[in-house]
């Protein structure tokens, strides 16, 4: 299977994390695409209308998009623990951990354009200040109610969510100790030393 990527997206690097936490990351031939929605990638944009990265190219079927359905899939290739509970509020719990991390990582682009990406006189301050109160809402919400024993889906997205943020120097998480101690951690574990972040995005 070849997985299309980025060296420096959070939701690619969510994938292929997710590849090496169950065992299948051998699996993957790993191609690194540049692309944003000012710098059009035809490569992509022939697997995902959206032309975003990740996208997953499968031998005997349709390119699969995005980071949760790729994930989704690659729990169906192994048999070990799922990471994606199949049933009951394990399963609701590690997809609502997922979503916030999601939003999480799409809320810091946000933030992104709005404080570099997006030319000076075009920025528009109180978006950027939405944006910011968002992230520091979630830090808080996670602080107070992430599970940091249990290892699902939603570790995997929000760890790669977190590695990024700090990547991109975006506001940081390092004031809440708990998820501090948590993500500190998380990135120690093959599948993040495996998968760092590198590069910058080319508009
Ligand atoms: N919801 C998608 C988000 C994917 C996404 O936004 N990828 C970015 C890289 S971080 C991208 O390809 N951006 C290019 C664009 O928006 O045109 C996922 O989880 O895979």
């Amino acid at each position: 299977m070849i997985l299309y990527y980025q060296t420096h997206s959070p939701f690619a690097r969510k994938a292929l994390v997710f590849a090496h936490e169950v065992g299948i990351a051998d699996r993957l031939k790993v191609i690194h695409h540049e692309t944003s929605p000012t710098l059009r990638n035809a490569s992509v944009y022939a697997e995902n209308p959206l032309g975003k990265v990740p996208v997953l190219l499968r031998p005997d079927g349709e390119p699969i998009f995005d980071s949760d359905v790729i994930c989704d899939f690659l729990d169906t290739l192994h048999d070990g623990p799922k990471l994606i509970p199949e049933r009951g509020e394990a399963r609701w719990q590690a997809l609502r951990l997922q979503a916030v991390a999601q939003g999480l990582a799409q809320t810091g682009i946000g933030l992104r354009w709005e404080t570099e990406r997006r030319p000076e006189l075009l920025r528009y301050e109180p978006l950027a200040d939405g944006f910011r109160e968002k992230i520091e809402a979630t830090y808080d919400w996670l602080e107070a109610s992430l599970d940091d024993d249990a290892l699902n889906i939603g570790h995997v997205a929000l760890a790669t969510a977190l590695s990024w943020m700090a990547f991109r120097d975006l506001p940081s998480f390092r004031g809440r100790t708990r998820l501090t101690r948590w993500f500190d951690a998380f990135e120690k574990r093959p599948s993040m030393l495996a998968t760092p972040l590198s590069g910058e995005t080319h508009d």
